[in-house]
């Protein structure tokens, strides 16, 4: 994998690259849509590639261990021919599914003992059965197991939590050291700096994971119920450590605020449920606000669901008709809301982009947050 710095914006920490690897080149800044189980809910492949057109999207290894399982993926040749998907691909390790998902989870220094939310079934994750698995699955881009501190979180758990996902990731490094991908493509493993909201830990974590020196890092343990200026002074003192020439990676985050003020600091790479998610209870992100299409305002009203067309559907259909799928409970509305807010989600970052080369990206962003901001 290869990450070339393209431009940095004069007036932030901003920057435009080009991440390189077996599956294809992904244009920094990016967003990548989350499709947990082999799949980005409501969306077709086609439309995902032709329409929404990422470079790059999610999986998740606590999901697709439990179904389909390791077997089937491995049958299938890998998570990219199993889905019909030949662009890049990164997945989760668990290390954040697995504490937010299953119940009565154990962790200790060995790994996480925890009982499957599908069938009650026990199950063990240890930083090489992790790396054993995403090998499997058979990702572009993997990352190192870790544990997410939730928040608030006391100093001291902090702090050996931090030590324990250290140690984890030299046990992740070696096994990936010791052993080959399986479908004729590279894997590159990314460490996550931890260290919940504390700035020492944080520069600690930094320091411990830019001395690995991976290919990329990545910034976990943020975005789980901190106010957004904490999140932003973490991602800026841990940007400030993590090497300039790798892509940084901010997990879990965020609304398309939060994307354009972390780009601001220096973050390359983002992934988030919310613009699926969101579209599934009928929330509609765009440039001047977001909308619920479910309000009775929108009853009559036949305009374009988007003007800006970011994708075929936002001017095939109109505010009305989708306010009446969501009214009716039809699968239609589900899909025609995903598309829609993942089209502007990577509009936002296709054009944070040509801002930054640009040198405007500054003042475009303070713009763009005010109008976004704004309920419609
Ligand atoms: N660790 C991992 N995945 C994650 C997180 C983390 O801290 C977060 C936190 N926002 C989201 N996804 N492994």
């Amino acid at each position: 994998m290869t990450f070339e710095k393209l431009a940095v914006d004069p007036n932030s920490k901003a920057r435009a690259g080009k991440i390189t690897t077996d599956h294809g080149t992904i244009e920094t800044p990016i967003f990548m849509p989350v499709g947990t189980r082999a799949t980005v809910k409501g969306v077709h492949q086609r439309e995902l590639k032709e329409e929404i057109n990422p470079d790059i999207i999610l999986g998740n290894t606590y999901h697709l261990y439990l179904r389909p399982g390791t077997d089937i993926l491995e049958k299938a040749g890998g998570l990219h021919k199993f889905m019909n998907w030949d662009r890049n691909i990164l997945t989760d390790s668990g290390g954040f599914q697995v504490y937010s998902l299953s119940a009565n989870r154990k962790i200790k220094e060995n790994g996480v003992k925890f009982k499957s939310h599908i069938d009650g079934s026990t199950h063990l994750f240890t930083p090489e059965g992790v790396m054993d698995i995403q090998r499997k699955i058979g990702a572009d881009i993997i990352m190192a197991f870790d544990e997410c501190t939730p928040y608030p979180c006391d100093y001291r758990y902090a702090k050996r939590s931090m030590h324990m996902t250290h140690r984890w990731l030299d046990r992740c490094v070696k096994r990936i050291n010791e052993t080959d991908p399986l479908y004729g493509h590279n894997q590159t493993l990314f460490p996550i700096v931890q260290g919940s909201t504390y700035k020492d830990l944080r520069e600690q974590s930094a320091e411990y994971i830019a001395n690995v020196g991976a290919e990329g890092n990545a910034i976990g343990g943020l975005s789980v119920g901190e106010p957004d200026d904490e999140m932003y002074a973490m991602t800026e003192h841990v940007n400030s450590i993590l090497p300039e020439d790798k892509p940084r990676y901010l997990m879990g985050v965020g609304t398309p605020v939060n994307l354009l003020e972390n780009i601001a600091l220096g973050v390359d790479m983002f992934d988030c449920v919310m613009p699926t998610r969101n579209a599934r209870n009928g929330m509609l992100f765009t440039a001047n606000g977001f909308i619920n299409i479910k309000n009775k305002k929108w009853e009559d009203n036949f305009s374009a669901i988007d003007e800006n067309a970011y994708t075929w559907v936002d001017t095939a259909y109109s505010k009305a008709y989708l306010r009446h799928l969501f009214s009716v409970k039809e699968l239609l509305g589900l899909q025609i809301a995903s598309i829609h807010n993942l089209g502007f989600y990577l509009w936002l970052m296709r054009e944070a982009r040509q801002k930054i080369i640009d040198g405007t990206f500054r003042t475009w962003k303070e713009q763009m947050v005010k109008n976004m901001n704004t309920r419609l």
